[in-house]
């Protein structure tokens, strides 16, 4: 332990190759969507790694930067790659303004190891350096973050993910072609502005993978019936449920390890909590651009202001004249939907997301935030993730406008509208006009 291993960085917000271990015993290493995994060294049989938690500039889509804290150049954290049995020894040194800790999310370890300030451990003080050292004893999906402080360093960005492989054939732990991670988290940064408000509770306005918002976010690049698993942890403030077009998936691991084969079973959808990692697996049969997203669907928009009213229905063509007089850059918007939103070219303030983009092959995505597209190719070669562009679609395999005849509702009318007759007619006709709460506030 003579001397601290110098701490690698990363600037850029790629999704890097996987890093095939040369020392130590041999896996098949995952890839961190928009992440990169962090070297070691071997030290008399230990592996030495050096975090260092310092203010960093997320890329967080391409031209829209954020001012966060994390790890080694980039938030989240690299990612952490051992195996089952491996000694590990983190160096952890502290380039933050306030002081810090690592909480070991999941680890089975010794107390004085586990990164609660001023429990297990007094905190790091900025410019100190502090040693864990442990056995990684279970494998598994495990994520890091500050256990000091944490509704800061968390809200700006302080997490990273940890894998410990299994050291052999595991009876519950399948081998894959392929192995994604990325965690959820979220942000409040008003537009315009770099710094997320750290206060935010609830109404975060871009939900993130990895610190990335779509279109920023890489695709999953897999060959045709490739084994392919995808793990993700959620550090946000609530659960996401995470949904895959095309392909039904089984959850086979969770915080706790590797789920009994008996307990699983085949679904698209799988809700990921608080604090809970999610290890889901599937055979890639299908050719195709499938979208793979959260299922909330304000998660699916970027700096989104929630304080604006629902106008579907609502015709402005009269008063949008009468208020052009007096503000003549007034602007209505949404009367159709939010569809417009995405095609329109609105003046934003500079460094700002915009709301629903992702420029797909034939039109706007009208995605934001935790969405990305798993692409499936049957001459994607075995190891390449190259982005290998748009599916191309078989000739007549794909939704097309229907331009025949439209017959009249005949049936409807026969049927007089309704299979029941109402027992008691209300007084008289009422039309709701429905309009939705201009603001969060109160719930
Ligand atoms: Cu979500």
């Amino acid at each position: 332990m003579a001397a601290l291993p110098e701490p690698v960085m990363q600037t850029k917000p790629d999704t890097m190759p996987p890093l095939v271990p040369t020392t130590g015993r041999p896996y098949n290493p995952v890839v961190t969507l928009n992440g990169w995994t962090l070297p070691w060294r071997m030290n008399n049989g230990v592996k030495e790694f050096h975090l260092v938690a310092e203010p960093v500039v997320r890329e967080m889509s391409p031209g829209f930067k954020a001012h966060l804290w994390g790890y080694n150049g980039q938030s989240p954290g690299p990612t952490i790659e051992v195996v089952e049995g491996d000694r590990v020894r983190i160096f952890v040194t502290n380039k933050l303004p306030e002081h810090t800790t690592v909480h070991w999310h999941g680890q089975r370890l010794p107390n004085g190891m586990d990164g609660v300030a001023g429990l297990n451990q007094p905190a790091i003080q900025p410019g100190k350096t502090f040693v864990y050292e442990f056995v990684a004893r279970r494998p598994g999906t495990f994520m890091y973050h500050p256990h000091a402080d944490e509704m800061t360093q968390m809200a700006m960005g302080m997490m990273g993910f940890w894998i410990t492989h299994p050291k052999q054939k595991h009876p519950l732990i399948d081998e894959v072609d392929r192995d994604f991670v990325f965690l959820l988290n979220a942000y409040d940064i008003d537009p315009g502005a770099y710094t997320p408000k750290i206060m935010t509770m609830l109404d975060f306005n871009l939900w993130s993978w990895n610190s990335r918002v779509f279109p920023g976010i890489d695709p999953l690049v897999v060959r045709k019936n490739d084994k392919v698993r995808i793990r993700i942890g959620n550090l946000t403030m609530t659960n996401h449920p995470i949904h895959l077009h095309g392909h039904e998936f089984t959850v086979t691991g969770t915080d706790g390890g590797p789920t009994p084969k008996a307990a699983r079973w085949p679904e698209v959808t799988t809700d990921v909590a608080v604090g809970q990692m999610r290890q889901i697996d599937f055979v890639a049969e299908e050719e195709g651009d499938w979208a793979f997203h959260c299922h909330k669907s304000h998660h699916t928009m970027n700096a989104m202001g929630h304080d604006v009213p629902t106008m579907i229905g609502v015709d402005h063509h009269g008063i949008a004249k009468q208020i052009t007089k007096l503000i003549p850059d007034y602007m209505v918007m949404s009367e159709r939907g939010m569809a417009d939103m995405a095609e329109m070219e609105m003046p934003l303030p500079d460094n700002t997301e915009r709301m629903m983009t992702g420029e797909g092959p034939v039109g706007s995505v009208e995605m934001g935030g935790m969405f990305s597209v798993v692409k499936v190719r049957k001459d994607q070669k075995p190891g390449d993730y190259k982005d290998p562009g748009w599916y191309q679609h078989p000739n007549g395999t794909v939704a097309f406008e229907w331009t025949g005849a439209m017959p009249d509702p005949a049936r409807f009318q026969a049927e007089g509208g309704q299979s029941m007759p109402t027992r008691n007619m209300p007084m008289k006709e009422v039309e709701v006009q429905v309009r939705k709460p201009v603001s969060h506030t109160g719930h």
